[in-house]
């Protein structure tokens, strides 16, 4: 049997079978070009503002569906092959009458020019959907951290979210849903080649996503493509040959074996994240801040680990902790520990058709004082302009082990071994951190963006290894989320 060729996927309930005109389309552009579905609207085209907000639905492995509110505006359509969207146009009941989250809107006053409603609306439906429809404050604004509005101020947005259960019971997407994404669940290899040469894959399975891969070291690996998605919005960017991972059900599992849990190349960082946090409580703040919860619905945990980006939220506390990534090629599979793939910008250790299957993040270790502290300038949906992590291993009041990797302040993640030199041996003591900040001009020498300054960076720096001594020491955590938590 030869590979499919058409995407299928529900739209607002109903079937829809195409051939996409570019493998690179984004939803959005095919809702309101090709659909006339304008409701959803961009914004800014980069994942930001959330004006392109749709639910999407899809099938666990199990059999249950799973709402996600993503970005329609960095998803390439051939992703959505075997999954369920559901626009603004589709949410309001079969009589006509508003679902919740569109009359919660109208009566506590949440929409004044508009643009932003229907991104609100459908972050509001996906809770829904998911049985949140009384949820807490603090749940709506995670929710719906990644839309941005203008013009209320908030407040009754976020009162509208929370009253969504004060109304008649909505219809919710019916019992068959689970029956009708099976009947479309994707079977072997999805390709997509266009008459300009651009091609698509999406392999159903690791062996072939291994055996393609090899034959096309040039092909761009796109996972959640919250990176990817911006070469083509902002960067216009012709990406001649994709293989998505995205569908692989395979690289979605999270395992603990061998001391270790090992996460997947496809598992959402929504996902992983909680798993991570499971045994490093100190990350909890890092998964809330980081990007959106649209974001963390499509981006993958390895994908932040795999892009390699310097200022990339994910490698400084990976490192720390002593993850290792699991590379495959073909049928060969080796294991390096995750510093070691950064040899330099942009540049890893990778061969050409390798990529990373897995990463296995080590159990914690009760000996180990953990933490992990991002700086920018934003709360929430922001890069961090210095991303630090520490793990110390302290025995009897002397630092055993010391692990500290630094994003933002060098062309890659990296460890900062004279200062992790500094305190090996030496008593955690105030002294020894004094010694530890200075050896830090040694492993770095920051750079000057529109983040911050080469200056800004090395203190922060410094201070971030101060914070974490009065934390380790007085039990104490400064954060601001700690301290509204
Ligand atoms: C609005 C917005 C906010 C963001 N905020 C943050 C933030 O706060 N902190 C942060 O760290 N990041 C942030 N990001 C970036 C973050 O979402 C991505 O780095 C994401 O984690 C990458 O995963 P992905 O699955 O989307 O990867 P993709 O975009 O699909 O791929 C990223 C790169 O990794 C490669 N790749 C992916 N998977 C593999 C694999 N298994 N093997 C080999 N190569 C692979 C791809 O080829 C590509 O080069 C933000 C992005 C956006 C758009
Ligand atoms: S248009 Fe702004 S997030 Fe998509
Ligand atoms: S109502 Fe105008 S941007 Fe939100």
């Amino acid at each position: 049997m030869g590979n499919r060729r058409t995407v299928r996927f529900l739209l607002n309930g109903e079937l829809r079978e195409v051939v996409p005109t570019s493998p690179t389309q984004s939803l959005l552009n095919y809702l309101r070009e090709e659909e006339r579905a304008t409701g959803t609207k961009e914004g800014c085209a980069e994942g930001d503002c959330g004006a392109c907000t749709v639910t999407e639905a899809e099938l666990t492995e199990t059999g249950e569906v799973r709402f996600r509110a993503i970005n329609a505006c960095i998803r390439f359509l051939p992703t959505f092959d075997g999954r369920a969207i559901w626009t603004v146009e589709g949410v309001a009941n079969p009589d006509g009458s508003l679902h919740p989250a569109q009359q919660a809107m109208i009566d506590n006053h949440g929409s004044q020019c508009g643009f932003c409603t229907p991104g609100f609306v459908m972050s509001m439906y996906t809770m829904y959907q998911n049985g949140e429809t009384k949820p807490s404050r603090e749940r709506v604004l995670d929710c719906l951290s990644g839309n941005l509005c203008r013009c209320t101020g908030y407040r009754p947005i976020v009162e509208a979210a929370m009253k969504m259960g004060d109304y008649p019971e909505a219809r919710t997407c019916g019992d068959t849903l689970a029956e009708r994404l099976k009947a479309i669940r994707p079977e072997g290899t999805l390709e997509v080649e266009t008459a300009a040469g651009n091609r698509y894959y999406a392999p159903a399975t690791v062996e072939e996503l291994a055996a393609l891969y090899e034959a096309n070291p040039d092909a761009v690996i796109l996972a959640g493509g919250t990176d990817v998605g911006l070469w083509v919005t902002k960067h216009l960017m012709d990406l001649k040959t994709v293989i998505y991972i995205g569908g692989i059900q395979d690289l979605k599992k999270i395992e603990q074996r061998d001391g270790a849990i090992e996460i997947g190349a496809a598992v959402l960082l929504n996902d992983a994240f909680p798993v991570v946090v499971e045994q490093y409580p100190e990350m909890e703040e890092l998964w809330k801040r980081f990007s959106s919860t649209p974001i963390r619905n499509s981006g993958t945990f390895v994908g932040n680990l795999a892009n390699g980006s310097p200022i990339g939220d994910n490698p400084p506390p990976m490192i720390a902790v002593g993850a290792r990534v699991v590379l495959r090629k073909g049928d060969r599979r080796r294991e390096m520990p995750l510093e070691d793939l950064y040899l330099a910008y942009r540049k890893q250790a990778r061969d050409a058709g390798e990529f990373v299957e897995s990463v296995r993040v080590p159990l914690r270790r009760e000996s180990v004082k953990f933490a992990v502290y991002k700086l920018s300038k934003r709360y929430d949906q922001d890069i961090s302009a210095v991303c630090a992590a520490f793990a110390l291993d302290i025995e009897n009041g002397r630092v055993k082990d010391a692990r500290i990797a630094y994003g933002g302040m060098a062309a890659t993640p990296k460890r900062a071994s004279h200062a992790e030199a500094a305190l090996n041996g030496a008593p955690w003591d105030e002294a020894s951190v004094q010694k530890a900040m200075s050896a830090m001009e040694q492993d770095y020498q920051p750079m000057t963006d529109m983040r911050a300054t080469s200056e800004y960076r090395m203190t922060t720096a410094k201070n971030l290894v101060y914070r974490f001594f009065v934390e380790t020491t007085s039990g104490q955590e400064l954060s601001l989320y700690a301290a509204n938590n």
